[in-house]
C-alpha cells in the first residue's frame, strides 16, 4: 500500500547567507538572509502508486504497481556570503583579529606575522543596553590581490553586505610603509574588485596607538583622514584606548544604514 506522494523531502540545512546560483548562467535564483527561509531546488517527480490502489473485485492481488516518474534534476551553485554589519580591512598584521578579540567574543589566531587569519570570522559587538551588531575578520589584504596575489580576492564577498568597512592602517614604529600609501594600495584594490565595495562607507582606524613611537606615522594618518573627509580612530586594542568612541560609531553608522534599507523596502 504504498503512495508516491509519501515520499520524503531532501532538506540540506545551510547558512543564512547563502546565494543560491544557477551553475550554468550565474542567475541568482534565491538568497537566503533569514532564519528559515526555504528555496525548493528541485520538484519530486510525479508519484507512483502501489500495488493495493489497483485492486478490484476480480484483482484482489494485483502484481503491478504504477512507478513514480524522476524528480527535476538541475546543478546549481552555492556561494556564501556572510551576513556581517560591519567589516575589518587592511594589510596583514594590521591588528585586524586582535581588534575583533577585543570588540567582540570571538578569538580568532593572532600572531606577529602577515597572513594568520585564512579565513573569515564573525564576533558579535554589544553595546548600548541592547543592541548588538556583527563584525567580521577577513584575511589580510595585499597589493595585487585583484591578480590574485597573497589570498586574493576570494574573502572581500565577505564584507560585501556591510554597512560600514573599518580600515585598519598600523600606526606603530614597527610598521612598514607610509601609512598613508598603505590606505591607499588597499582601497585601489577594493576597487579593482568592485566599484560598490570602493562606494561604502569607510572609517579608518590608526592601530596600535600603544607603540606609535615619535608620531609621525599617526599625524601623517590623521592629518590624511581630516583633508579626505574619512572619520578617523586611533587605537590599541591591548589597552582599550579608543574603543568605546570606535563602537558607538560602527553601531550608529550600522543603524543609520538598517533604517535606510527598511525606508526603501
Ligand atoms: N602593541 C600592540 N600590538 C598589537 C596591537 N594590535 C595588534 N597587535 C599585534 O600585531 C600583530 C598582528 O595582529 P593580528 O591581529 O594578528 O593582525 P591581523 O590584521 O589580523 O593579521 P592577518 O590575519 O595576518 O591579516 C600581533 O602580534 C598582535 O599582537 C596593539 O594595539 N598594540
Ligand atoms: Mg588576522
Amino acid at each position: 500500500n504504498m503512495h508516491g506522494k509519501n515520499g520524503k523531502d531532501l532538506i540540506m540545512p545551510v547558512p543564512i547567507g547563502t546565494l543560491i546560483k544557477d551553475f550554468e548562467s550565474g542567475e541568482i535564483l534565491c538568497d537566503l538572509t533569514i532564519e528559515g527561509q526555504e528555496f525548493i531546488a528541485g520538484k519530486g517527480g510525479r508519484g507512483g502508486l502501489g500495488n493495493s490502489h489497483f485492486k478490484s473485485s476480480t484483482r484482489q492481488a494485483p502484481r503491478f504497481a504504477q512507478p513514480g516518474e524522476p524528480g527535476e534534476e538541475r546543478t546549481l551553485f552555492l556561494e556564501l556570503k556572510l551576513l556581517a554589519d560591519a567589516g575589518l580591512i587592511g594589510l596583514p598584521n594590521a591588528g585586524k583579529s586582535t581588534l575583533i578579540s577585543a570588540l567582540s567574543s570571538a578569538k580568532p589566531k593572532i600572531a606577529d606575522y602577515p597572513f594568520t587569519t585564512l579565513k573569515p570570522a564573525l564576533g558579535v559587538v554589544k553595546y548600548g543596553e541592547f543592541k548588538s551588531f556583527v563584525i567580521a575578520d577577513i584575511p589580510g589584504l595585499i597589493e595585487g590581490a585583484h591578480k590574485g596575489t597573497g589570498l586574493g580576492f576570494q574573502f572581500l564577498r565577505h564584507v560585501e553586505r556591510t554597512s560600514v568597512l573599518l580600515h585598519l592602517v598600523d600606526i606603530s614604529e614597527m610598521a612598514e610603509g607610509d601609512p598613508t600609501d598603505n590606505l591607499e594600495k588597499i582601497n585601489k584594490e577594493l576597487e579593482l574588485y568592485s566599484s560598490e565595495l570602493i562606494k561604502k562607507p569607510q572609517a579608518i582606524a590608526g592601530t596600535k596607538l600603544d607603540i606609535k613611537g615619535d608620531g609621525k606615522r599617526f599625524d601623517t594618518l590623521a592629518r590624511y583622514c581630516k583633508d579626505k573627509h574619512y572619520a578617523f580612530f586611533p587605537i590599541c586594542a591591548v589597552t582599550g584606548e579608543g574603543i568605546k568612541e570606535l563602537i558607538i560609531y560602527l553601531g550608529a553608522k550600522v543603524e543609520e544604514y538598517n533604517k535606510g534599507s527598511r525606508a526603501e523596502n
